[in-house]
Formats: C-alpha cells, sequence, structure tokens
C-alpha cells in the first residue's frame, strides 16, 4: 500500500506547432522537468509507477458528447493548417496530431489511478499528465484542455465504483470552470475551487467564476468557489481557507474518495490537510504549472506528502490579507445556507475600534494584540527541519505498558534508551513531591525520546507516564524544550492538567491550550482553556476553527500533546488531532499519554503520527449552543492576536 505515480512518455509528444505566446507555455518539458525532479530526489522509485493506457471512447463518453470525440479524433489527419484553423475556433487550445493519443492517455491515467485507489492497490497518487482537464466541456476544448480528466475520474468512480459522494479540490490558479459545468446540478461531487478573479478581470473572465455561483437545482451548495481578487495570495491567506472554508465542508461532506485538480500555477501544492478526508484516498490529476522548476519543485513536494513524509512547516508571516478575507466571506455567506458546519463557524467581528474589557486588561498584562512571531524568526529547529533528511525513525514509543499490550503497528519503534540516571534524577528533583522512584526509569526514556526529537533521529514519539506522572512529566518536557532552546513550543493540554505555574518563561515561547471541564477561560493570549465537545460537529470546529489556526500562527518548533486523567478523548479524535497537528510543526509531536488509556489510544495514535490516515469521527452531527458558544467566547477574544482566527474580514 502506498502512492501510485501513473505516467507515459507519449504525453510529452504534443506541442505547440506555430508561433502563438498564449499557448506556447504548454510544453512537453512540464513533464519531463517533473519527472526528472522526482527522479533526483529518489521518489519515483518509492512510488508504484503505472504505466498509463488510453481512455476508451466509452469511457470519454461519460463526459464528452459523440460528436465532439470525433472531432478530435479527425485531428490526427489534419495538417498544421488545418489544425491551426481548428484551435483558433476554441479559448486558448492548440491541437497537434499526437493530440488525441495524449488526451486519450491523460484521461485513461486519471481512470487508472481511480482504479488504483478503489481497489485498494494503493491509498493515493498522482498522474502526471497532459494535456490538462478542467477547463474542458461536454463538447469543447479549452484552456489547453481537450478532455476533462479529473471529471471523467469522477463519473468513473461513481458508474464503476458506485461512489456517492466524490469532493474534488481544484487549486490551479485558474477557475475549473469545465468541470462546474459538467457537475452543476449534481450533488454527488462536491467542486471546491479557488482561483485567481480579479473581479472577473483574469482568465477566464466567468461572472460564473465568482462566489455566488453555488450549483443549480440538486447541485445548489456543491459548487464552491473561493475566487482570489488580488494577486499575492500567500500561505496565511490559503491556510485561512483551507480551514476556514474548505475543511469544515468536506468533513460535513464527508467524501468516499477526493479528486485533485493539482495546478502548480498557483502555489506549492499542500495535500497534507486533506489527507485526513476519505480514509486517505487521494487521487491527484496535474493541470496547469508552466514554470519549470517551481513545478517540479511542486510536484516533488506533492508526491512526497501523499507517500506519508511531514511537509515542511509554512513559512511568512501567518495574517492573511483584506481582500483574503473579504473572499473568504463571501464564500461563506454564499454557502452558509447549505453547510452546518459554516453555519455554526461564523464568530462575531470585532471592529479595531473597540475592545471588549478582557482585552484591555491583557493589554494591561502587556500583551500586544499584534503577532510577535516576525516573518524572519524561524528558529534554528525548524531551519533544521527543512534542510535535514528525513530522520532515521520515523514513530517510537517509550511506555510503562508492556508493548506487546498495545498492538503497535509496523515502524513504529520501542525506546530501550535512556538519559543518564542523574540526569534523570536532576529533572526529576525539581517536582520531588510528584515523581515516585518507579517513575524514574520512564522519565529517563521520556526524555531520550524528547532528545531524539530534538535532535532530529526520531521524527514523532508516543510516551506513557501514571496517571500522576503526567502533570509533572510535562513540566519536565516543556523545562527541557527551553533549556535545549526551542524557541517556540505548542501545548494541547486534554484533562486535568494544570499549566506549570514555576515556568521560568516570559510566556511567549509557551502556548498552553488545556482542553477539559466546562467553561471556556482565558488567562492570557498564550494561555487558555476550553471544553471538550461532545458533537462531531463541535469538535471539528473546535480544531480547525480554534487549535490549527493557533498551532499555524504560532509556527511552533516542538509540539507537546498531553493526554491527562479524565481527558475524555476517543480514539478516533486523539488520531485525528495528532493527524493534523503534524502539519503546522513538520510532524515533531511528542505525545504524553496516561497509561490507563493507553491500550485503547495507542494504535490508531501511533498510526496518525506515523503519517497513516486517522479512522473517521463517526457521522456529522450538529454542535450544540453551548459549544459554540465557548468557541465564539474564546475566538472573540483571541483574534485580536491570532490573525488566523479571523473567519470574518473587519471593515475597512
Ligand atoms: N490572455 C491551465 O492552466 N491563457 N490552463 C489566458 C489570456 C490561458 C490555463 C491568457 C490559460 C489557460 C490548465
Ligand atoms: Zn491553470
Amino acid at each position: 500500500m502506498g502512492t501510485a505515480l501513473v505516467y507515459h512518455e507519449d504525453m510529452t509528444a504534443t506541442r505547440l506547432l506555430w508561433d502563438d505566446p498564449e499557448c506556447e507555455i504548454e510544453c512537453p518539458e512540464r513533464l519531463t522537468a517533473a519527472l526528472d525532479g522526482l527522479r533526483q530526489r529518489g521518489l519515483e522509485e518509492r512510488c508504484l509507477c503505472l504505466s498509463a493506457c488510453e481512455a476508451s471512447e466509452e469511457e470519454l463518453g461519460l463526459v464528452h458528447s459523440p460528436e465532439y470525440i470525433a472531432l478530435v479524433q479527425k485531428t490526427q489527419t489534419l495538417d498544421k493548417e488545418e489544425l491551426h484553423a481548428l484551435s483558433k475556433q476554441y479559448n486558448a487550445v492548440y491541437f497537434h496530431p499526437d493530440t488525441f493519443h495524449c488526451a486519450r492517455l491523460a484521461a485513461g491515467a486519471a481512470l487508472q489511478l481511480v482504479d488504483a485507489v478503489l481497489t485498494g492497490a494503493v491509498h493515493n497518487g498522482l498522474a502526471l499528465v497532459r494535456p490538462p482537464g478542467h477547463h474542458s466541456q461536454r463538447a469543447a476544448a479549452n484552456g489547453f484542455c481537450v478532455f476533462n480528466n479529473v471529471a471523467l475520474a469522477a463519473k468513473h468512480a461513481k458508474q464503476k465504483y458506485g461512489l456517492q459522494r466524490i469532493l474534488i479540490v481544484d487549486w490551479d490558479v485558474h477557475h475549473g470552470q469545465g468541470i462546474q459545468y459538467i457537475f452543476n446540478d449534481d450533488p454527488s461531487v462536491l467542486y471546491f475551487s479557488w482561483h485567481r478573479y480579479e473581479h472577473g478581470s483574469f482568465w477566464p473572465f466567468l461572472p460564473e467564476s465568482d462566489a455566488d455561483a453555488v450549483g443549480q437545482g440538486q447541485g445548489q451548495g456543491f459548487t464552491v468557489n473561493l475566487p482570489w481578487n488580488q494577486v499575492g495570495m500567500g500561505n496565511a491567506d490559503y491556510l485561512a481557507a483551507f480551514l476556514h472554508v474548505l475543511l469544515p465542508l468536506a468533513f460535513e461532506f464527508d467524501p468516499e474518495l477526493v479528486l485533485v485538480s493539482a495546478g502548480f500555477d498557483s502555489a506549492i501544492g499542500d495535500p497534507e490537510l486533506l489527507q485526513v478526508l476519505a480514509g486517505g484516498r487521494i487521487c491527484a490529476v496535474l493541470e496547469g504549472g508552466y514554470h519549470l522548476e517551481s513545478l517540479a519543485q511542486s510536484v516533488c513536494m506533492m508526491v512526497q506528502t501523499l507517500l506519508g513524509d511531514p511537509t515542511p512547516p509554512l513559512l511568512g508571516l501567518m495574517v492573511p490579507c483584506q481582500s483574503a478575507l473579504e473572499s473568504i466571506q463571501s464564500v461563506q455567506t454564499a454557502q452558509t445556507p447549505y453547510w452546518t458546519s459554516l453555519q455554526q463557524n461564523v464568530a462575531p467581528v470585532l471592529s479595531s475600534s473597540t475592545h471588549s474589557p478582557e482585552e484591555r486588561s491583557l493589554r494591561l498584562l502587556g500583551e500586544s494584540p499584534t503577532c510577535a512571531v516576525a516573518e524572519d524568526s524561524l528558529s534554528p529547529l525548524l531551519d533544521q527541519l527543512c534542510l535535514r533528511p528525513a530522520p532515521p525513525i520515523c514513530t517510537a514509543v517509550a511506555s510503562t505498558v508492556p508493548g506487546a499490550a498495545l498492538c503497535l503497528p509496523p515502524g513504529v519503534l520501542h525506546q530501550e534508551g535512556s538519559v543518564l540516571r542523574e540526569e534523570t534524577e536532576a529533572w526529576a528533583r525539581l517536582h520531588k513531591s510528584r515523581f515516585q522512584d518507579e517513575d524514574l526509569a520512564t522519565l529517563g526514556k521520556i526524555l531520550c525520546l524528547l532528545d531524539g526529537i530534538m535532535d532530529g533521529q526520531i521524527r514523532n514519539a508516543i510516551a506513557t507516564t501514571t496517571a500522576l506522572a503526567t502533570a509533572a512529566t510535562l513540566d519536565v518536557l516543556i523545562q527541557r524544550c527551553l533549556a535545549r532552546r526551542a524557541q517556540r513550543v505548542l501545548c494541547v493540554a486534554l484533562g486535568q492538567l494544570d499549566r506549570p505555574l514555576d515556568l521560568a518563561d516570559d510566556g511567549r515561547r509557551i502556548l498552553w491550550l488545556n482542553i477539559r471541564g466546562k467553561d471556556a477561560a482565558i488567562q492570557s493570549m498564550f494561555h487558555f482553556s476550553t471544553p471538550l465537545p461532545q458533537t462531531t460537529g463541535g469538535f471539528l470546529s473546535l480544531i480547525l476553527g480554534l487549535v490549527l489556526p493557533l498551532a499555524y500562527g504560532f509556527q511552533p518548533d516542538m509540539v507537546l500533546m498531553a493526554l491527562g486523567p479524565a481527558h475524555g478523548l476517543q480514539n478516533a479524535q486523539a488520531a485525528l488531532l495528532a493527524a493534523m497537528l503534524r502539519s503546522p510543526v513538520g510532524g515533531r509531536i511528542l505525545a504524553v499519554v496516561e497509561e490507563e488509556s493507553i491500550r485503547l489510544l495507542a494504535r490508531s495514535l501511533a498510526q496518525a503520527l506515523h503519517g497513516e490516515t486517522p479512522p473517521s469521527l463517526g457521522p456529522f452531527s450538529k454542535a450544540t449552543p453551548e459549544e459554540i458558544q465557548a468557541l465564539m467566547f474564546l475566538k472573540a477574544r483571541l483574534e485580536a492576536r491570532w490573525k488566523l482566527l479571523q473567519v470574518a474580514a473587519p471593515p475597512p
């Protein structure tokens, strides 16, 4: 089980035969550059490589009219002048005598990828194809696209495998209007696209690319357009779109398969956040991407992520721009009638001049409301992470419970090493009353795990402690992180765990979020608590609407996830939380679990840390008013500092 790469060299055959500056960028070198990149980085050999076969005429007929298929077929025998004349009848299209063959291979590759994933031969995969597909329509070529590869893949998945819910994520910089038209009234295919729009002045200049196009008839709410109206959207803007629009809808929709129209003419493709959907069944199909070097890099990054390697953490100031927030708000306004998850997500907007009393007192406490995490202040630990090769050990476990009782997945290693006894004792002495003698051996191993992660020997780890020692262990771990010059440590503490009071820290290197008890409470912009929601809707809102925006905004170099006494987290919840926390920290997580619940949690937690898809949370259930209220309370007060929490544009 792994990642498929579907390709055929013949797809480099089609090329522009005349002078046309608009079309010349869609060139054969796009595929060779992408493939060379994969080979150089040793990624191709980690994939299951499948040789593409042509789609049959019947398969093409799932989307295209017989007349159009016949017309494209006829181009095989046309001469250059005839090809040129025909091309001019379409918008931004060129034909070549090999176009029909290539376009059938491209469509066939997408179908084969769906087959490989849905038969279980692989988890996920990428089809490296040209010509691209997402602009192509039932009876028209458009925007370099001849057959609509991704639309065909969706129809094929419905027809051959009886799928009822397919999510298409189109992150090409252009709107895939072809896909939108094909599934406009079809509620079984949720089409999500973000694209450069500039109020309609960017190609393909269509009013139906705007946020108010939501689909028709039964399909209303199943077309989701997020138009960007300014150029230069960055990581924070895309993240806000992922966390506040795409993922809430995607979890509510609960797709059985995710298709990605992976155009790399926009930004670096990061499917990591999508991998928690549809049991990890993701099929990515290349669309645009014309800067050869950036295309090759993005394709490599994408394949690496599909293979389960964590992506390097995102850089930059994590503040979405005003225009992005406006776009996000416009899609929320258009889609809220159709999606429960959006109805509960919209937080009140604080105008910049009014501050709640709590906020004012926070200011008095010396908390600046502006983001202190500067663009260029990435920690050396994070730099290391970006430059270093993958750690030799992926996931390690140190446990008070015998390994055999934990049913750990293959590839997860038991930690037997320990730091020196004197060192362990010295740390324990700081917390004398809270460590028993018999805890010391475990503590030594846990410290060794932490060192392993910080030195790049281990990617992430799970440690168990006795219920009594959990808080003290966490305390020691935080202090050791700081002693080892971690610049920012994110602690997500579940259950009855108090923030250590004696921390010799200015309070900004540690972000402490406690999920416990009944009420939400804020001690500072770096220290707060919230109840654990009991509904799936509430839990997802907590993760997507609060935990992840904070985690991405804080840019930690280490995440400590602690499941203390009475944490109340279910298996699937713990796995989802761990899986999603990997992304903002490049996988560097140490999970500390009290031993009562480790037998139940160890396996899925280890799988999630290891890069496998977490089990489903179960059917979507609406958040309760109390759950929404607690979240709104926190978000409204924290968004002054943590800008990724914003879901609505502040008044200009
Ligand atoms: N002057 C894809 O990325 N160029 N197609 C428009 C207007 C056409 C893009 C320029 C862009 C087609 C798959
Ligand atoms: Zn494009």
